[in-house]
């Protein structure tokens, strides 16, 4: 049974929290149904890497691009230029039945209602699959002090292999919800690979840019204190492009590359936020960009979101993309074995735009 608040409080020494989270598997939920009014220490963060509301622009907001109409020039255009200039949009109209994204948001919280010990079965200690993860935080191991926030992250191989080992409690949500981006995130490729003239995605191409997708179900709880912790620390993805479900919460912010200030995402009802992650960052040799983001904590709401991040497959090279680099262009990254560069990305603590200035030439 989950302590009580008065057995888990701040006076407790750090081990027994990071037990009862991390090896026990209750994470940041089973800490906030306890009812802890005090954020324990471990979570605490520097006061650089909160967000400081100052900084935020209330009345500014990423494009929200209706893309009913794919085969429309403007549309390309729209996707393009945010692509360019913010690296985040969201899209509505774009064909995934709201069933489906109810569905999946359903999965989200059945499999985050399950019993501490049912999830555990997933973490990265009991998991019988490196594919399925259960856990907390990003990298606790190498962290200074944890985020808020709990999650399952599932690397996708093949359908078989998802009704094996995916938990029950999500798995059709999840893959159905998969299934149905599929269309879209080859449409939006197409659009932002042709403005860097390549006209044609054939195989090679389509492996390079989404030859492996990794689903994560994420589970923000409320949270004491939200002000002095982060739900996600500033990030970029390391996808080619990630495709976002949020519930109607809000809470994620994104950097605005022109002032440096935080931009909210609202949660526009059937959209979804598209965003450019690293790898596609060095295939444009930057001429897209993959911006950073964070995501608050909330101190009376429990919020979900599902990513799919769209990436090359392990084994890929990836580098600035041959056709764009056809005009005499300077190549600014190095070329580099994707799993390496995922690697580096997960061993460290999320530290914004480390990962993709470390390829830099
Ligand atoms: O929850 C969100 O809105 C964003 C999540 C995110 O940035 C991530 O999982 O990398």
């Amino acid at each position: 049974m989950a302590p009580t608040m008065a057995e888990l409080t701040n006076t407790q020494p750090s081990t027994d929290i990071s037990d009862f989270v991390l090896h026990k598997g209750h994470g940041v939920k089973g800490l906030s149904e306890t009812g802890i009014k005090s954020l324990p220490k471990q979570y605490v963060q520097p006061l650089q890497e909160r967000l400081c509301m100052t900084k935020t622009v209330p009345q500014d907001s990423i494009p929200v691009i209706d893309i009913s109409n794919c085969d429309d020039p403007n549309v390309a255009d729209a996707i393009c230029n945010a692509a360019e200039r913010w690296g985040f949009f969201q899209i509505v109209n774009h064909g995934v039945p709201l069933e489906v994204l109810d569905n999946v948001k359903q999965a989200t919280h059945r499999f985050f209602g399950l019993p501490a010990h049912e999830k555990n079965k997933y973490s990265k200690r009991n998991s019988c699959s490196n594919n399925v993860r259960y856990g907390t935080s990003f990298s606790p191991q190498a962290e200074k002090a944890l985020e808020w926030k709990d999650y399952l992250s599932l690397f996708y191989v093949s359908d078989q292999e998802a009704s094996a080992l995916w938990p029950p409690a999500c798995k059709d949500g999840v893959l159905e919800y998969m299934r149905n981006s599929e269309t879209v995130i080859k449409q939006l490729l197409k659009m932002l690979m042709k403005r860097l003239s390549v006209n044609e995605i054939d195989e090679p191409k389509q492996h390079l840019l989404m030859g492996s997708r990794r689903i994560n179900i994420n589970y923000y709880p409320i949270c004491p204190n939200p002000e002095l912790t982060v739900g996600v620390g500033r990030h970029s993805d390391v996808s080619t492009l990630t495709f976002l479900l949020q519930d109607d919460i809000g809470g994620l912010y994104v950097r605005d590359l022109q002032d440096d200030s935080w931009i909210h995402v609202p949660p526009v009802k059937g959209s979804i936020v598209i965003n450019v992650g690293d790898a596609l960052q060095i295939m444009s040799n930057g001429r897209y960009k993959s911006v950073e983001h964070r995501v608050v904590a909330n101190g009376t709401k429990n919020r979900i979101s599902v990513p799919i991040f769209v990436n090359p497959r392990p084994h890929d090279m990836i580098g600035p993309s041959p056709e764009v680099l056809a005009t005499g262009e300077k190549a600014i990254y190095k070329q580099l074995l994707y799993s390496d560069y995922v690697k580096y990305f997960f061993r460290k603590a999320h530290d914004g735009k480390a990962t993709v200035d470390h390829a830099k030439i």
